[in-house]
């Protein structure tokens, strides 16, 4: 019997590599998507899989269009990634971020409950949850202090997902991923700014690039590998949480040298630091403790940082090169 997934947030990061490793495991994927611009599937076409996928257009703000979705494809699997991601955009849409990454959750999970109790769902939580962290190395029993209006929010999606596991006897997991990245992460994400901006200097396009706090701390691992971890949570006979990430943890400096120094440059000679780009409130490091998730799902990380580092700045400068390409 053909398997059906269904993706929110399926034109994001996370939403294309985890639509194709379903795809690869021959899922009839089904992404749920808010109606924006013309262009909102390019992470989908990069990898090759935008004519795979069947696109419904849902908010999760909407709850009756998620509910209309999920009582017609009674999906085995519902992952839940949509979100308003970004950080410091969290302090100018507070409210918005909080209505996707708490109230969407729950839309998500009543949808489930009152149509299709059946499906299992996976919730997108966060490292961000750990913000002013309480522990060295964070693990599923680490304390939560979130430090913004996003860290706030999924604190709640997170919570609400753990209730209706336990009210209603769902098969809900949440998986608390540490930063991952990629080719297709987001311009306005630190990692895929440096990136961007590594490639642009070496190719004269660019004379500076000007960023927050260069001493931030994070774990950064491989979206490609993060979206197997979400699959795996999903095989498991019980439901239940787990946190996904390296272990290892580098300073934003540590990756702008990294990016530079692979394309032959000097970050020192082009990276300032400018306030606008510094948080109301920082997470100063974050650092995981993927045991649970090695023990149990059998899984780990495949990629280190300098690997990411190279196929992110590699990326950028092909894109560069050859525009249409991108
Ligand atoms: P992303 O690239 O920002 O993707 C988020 C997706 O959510 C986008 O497709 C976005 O569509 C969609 N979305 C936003 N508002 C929506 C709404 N109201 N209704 C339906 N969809 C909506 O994020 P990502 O990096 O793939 O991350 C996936 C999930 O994991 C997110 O929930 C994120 O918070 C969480 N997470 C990410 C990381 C990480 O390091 N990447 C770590 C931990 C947790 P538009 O682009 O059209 O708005
Ligand atoms: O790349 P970032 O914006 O990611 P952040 O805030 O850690 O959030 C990401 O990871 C979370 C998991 O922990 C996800 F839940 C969330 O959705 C998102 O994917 O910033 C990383 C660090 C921060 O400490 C920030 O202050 O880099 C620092 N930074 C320094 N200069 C900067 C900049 N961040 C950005 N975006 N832009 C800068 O110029």
């Amino acid at each position: 019997m053909t398997r059906t997934a269904l993706i929110t947030g399926i034109s994001g990061q996370d939403g294309a590599y985890l639509a194709r490793l379903l795809l690869d495991k021959s899922y009839r994927v089904v992404g749920l998507a808010p109606r924006r611009g013309s262009d909102m599937f390019w992470r989908l076409r990069t990898l090759g899989v935008a004519d795979d996928v069947r696109i419904e257009y849902a908010d999760l703000n909407d709850a009756a269009s998620v509910q209309r979705i999920v009582a017609r494809e009674q999906p085995q699997e519902f992952y839940n990634l949509a979100a308003q991601s970004f950080v410091g955009t969290s302090w100018e849409q507070p409210v918005h971020t909080g209505l996707i990454g708490g109230i969407g959750v729950t839309h998500c999970l009543e949808a489930i409950r009152q149509t299709s109790p059946h499906t299992r769902f996976y919730q997108a939580s966060t490292s961000e949850m750990f913000g002013k962290i309480q522990a060295p190395k964070q693990s599923e029993t680490t304390p939560f202090y979130p430090r913004s209006p996003y860290g706030v929010a999924k604190l709640y999606g997170h919570w609400i997902t753990i209730n209706y596991r336990e009210s209603f006897g769902l098969h809900a997991s949440s998986g608390i991923l540490f930063n991952h990245e990629s080719p297709l992460r987001g311009v306005e994400f630190v990692t895929r700014k440096i990136s961007l901006a590594a490639a642009r200097i070496k190719l004269g396009l660019q004379d500076k690039l000007f960023l927050g706090n260069l001493d931030a701390r994070r774990d950064w691992g491989f979206a490609g590998d993060y979206v197997d971890a979400m699959w795996r949570m999903l095989q498991q006979e019980a439901p239940d949480d787990y946190v996904v990430a390296t272990g290892v943890a580098h300073s934003v400096r540590d990756f702008c040298e990294a990016a530079f120094s692979h394309l032959g440059l000097d970050y020192q000679r082009y990276v300032e630091v400018d306030p606008q780009f510094l948080r109301p409130a920082e997470v100063d490091v974050l650092l995981g403790d993927p045991a649970k998730a090695q023990a149990r799902l059998g899984w780990s990380p495949q990629t280190n940082l300098k690997t990411l580092v190279t196929m992110m700045v590699d990326a950028d400068l092909q894109r560069l090169q050859s525009p249409a390409a991108a």
